[in-house]
């Protein structure tokens, strides 16, 4: 309630591999900004709910096949497809949390390991997006995502995959250190939750002080 609520809100990303907490800890986070008096959209992608997200939707259930670069460019569409909300959202004030955003978006399908599905490739159609002000990466083990009760059958929970994922995800946090904060997500719900609070607060405040919105070069 100490906060005060900046000119625009703010755009939040939160990253990370299959069972590092992200569900919840977005939960935690909106309600978290709420009592502070702040006015929060929650999102996640893929957004399942739309047209596109129901194509989406059925390939990761393996009940329809799509070739890498067509679905790849569908998980982008998802994204474009409310981007223009978002950007709407951002400038009315409200902050923006996002559950996964265009960084899984270039990560899951370099790791498929394409010829010429590269990194480089992926990050194309992402060019212009609203940028996220920050990107909190909740980094866990290949173990204690193991201890979380397992994957389930969707086409990219495969161990080899999420190994593939976990090494270009550090890739892509060494590259872009300005926007991401790597967290610890093997401690318990309430550190985690802390930590993020922390870079949270540091960026409301950078926002508050004039920060931008930028777009995804
Ligand atoms: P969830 O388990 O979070 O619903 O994600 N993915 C996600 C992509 O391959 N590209 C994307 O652009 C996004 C947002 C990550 C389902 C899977 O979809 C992957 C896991
Ligand atoms: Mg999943």
């Amino acid at each position: 309630s100490d906060v005060p609520q900046s000119v625009r809100g703010t755009l939040i990303v939160v990253e990370g591999l299959d069972k590092a907490g992200k569900s919840t800890q977005c939960a935690r986070l909106v309600e978290n900004l709420q009592k502070r008096g702040r006015k929060v959209h929650h999102l996640r992608f893929p957004d399942r709910t739309t047209p596109i997200g129901k194509m989406i939707n059925s390939y990761l259930k393996g009940e329809s096949q799509l070739d890498d670069h067509a679905i790849h460019l569908l998980f982008s569409a998802n994204r474009w497809e409310v981007a223009s909300n978002v950007r709407s959202a951002i400038n009315a004030g409200i902050d923006v949390v996002i559950d996964r955003y265009y960084y899984s978006g270039v990560v899951y399908s370099a790791a498929k390991d394409i010829p010429n599905l590269t990194v480089e490739w992926a990050s194309w159609p992402e060019i212009g997006l609203p940028r996220c002000d920050i990107c909190l990466f909740l980094s866990i083990s290949t173990e204690e995502a193991g201890k979380r009760g397992g994957y389930g059958s969707e086409k990219y929970e495969l161990r080899e995959m999420q190994d593939r994922v976990r090494t270009l995800f550090g890739e892509l946090v060494n590259n872009n250190q300005e926007d991401f904060v790597v967290i610890d997500a093997g401690k318990t719900a309430e550190e985690v939750e802390n930590c993020i609070l922390e870079g949270v607060s540091a960026c409301l405040q950078r926002v508050s002080d004039g920060a931008t919105l930028r777009e995804v070069t």
